[in-house]
């Protein structure tokens, strides 16, 4: 059975700014105190496993243990068409450990132009996919996941949101992630529409 979220507290358990920012406006209507895994200072697990639902899971559970207090975790990334879902799982170590984008985004361009012949006959299908992962320091879960299909663009665009934003266009509109404003992105995301399902089953508006 699942269970609902009733305590004052919650760890937000990211060390992505750019999550954490679209986490809190989420959390923002729900009488909960956030905290995130920065401010506790807890070190970020390693992400071992091959699946979305796998490394959210980790994250989740490492926090609440390590907090005492329930976590939520969100593991990500942009899957690719033309690249067989890559980058995947692997989005955020596409940036290597300086966690800089504009070579990630690149890689996902140009191995698209590689493996097509060039980037305009590339299936540039994308979508962004959030899992989320809601644990107790008992060992309970709750874990969600959904997906923001779109397509890719050659050239980044825009300077919001974060990681793979500049290159993805969500499907019915013709702005990047990159050139949306917060809200706007936020209206339609992975993450919120992930957030969404979580809502319905654990938490209960002020
Ligand atoms: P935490 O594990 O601390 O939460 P992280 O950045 O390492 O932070 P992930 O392992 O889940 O998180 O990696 C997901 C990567 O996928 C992330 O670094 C972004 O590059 C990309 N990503 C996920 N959601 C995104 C979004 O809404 N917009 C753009 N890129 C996104």
């Amino acid at each position: 059975m699942s269970r609902r979220f009733t305590e004052p507290k919650l760890v937000v358990a990211t060390h992505n700014k750019g999550k954490l920012a679209e986490l809190r406006a989420l959390l923002g209507d729900y009488p909960v105190e956030l905290v995130s895994a920065g401010d506790l200072g807890l070190p970020e697990p390693e992400e071992t496993e091959a699946t979305f639902e796998g490394n959210a899971r980790i994250k989740a559970h490492a926090a609440a243990r390590a907090s005492g207090l329930p976590a939520l975790a969100d593991d990500s990334g942009m899957a690719c068409a033309g690249l067989d879902g890559a980058p995947g799982v692997y989005s955020a170590d596409w940036a290597g450990p300086g966690k800089d984008f504009g070579p990630a985004m690149a890689r996902v361009v140009r191995e698209l132009a590689e493996r097509f012949g060039s980037f305009a006959e590339a299936d540039r299908a994308a979508a962004f996919v959030s899992c989320l992962c809601l644990a107790w320091p008992d060992g309970h879960d709750e874990i969600v996941l959904a997906r923001s299909p779109g397509q890719l663009v050659e050239a980044p665009r825009g300077p919001n949101g974060f990681g793979y934003d500049p290159i993805f266009v969500p499907d019915g509109f013709g702005q990047t992630f990159g050139e949306m404003d917060p809200a706007q992105k936020n209206a339609i995301s992975h993450r919120t529409r992930a957030f969404q399902l979580l809502k319905e089953r654990c938490f209960t508006p002020a």
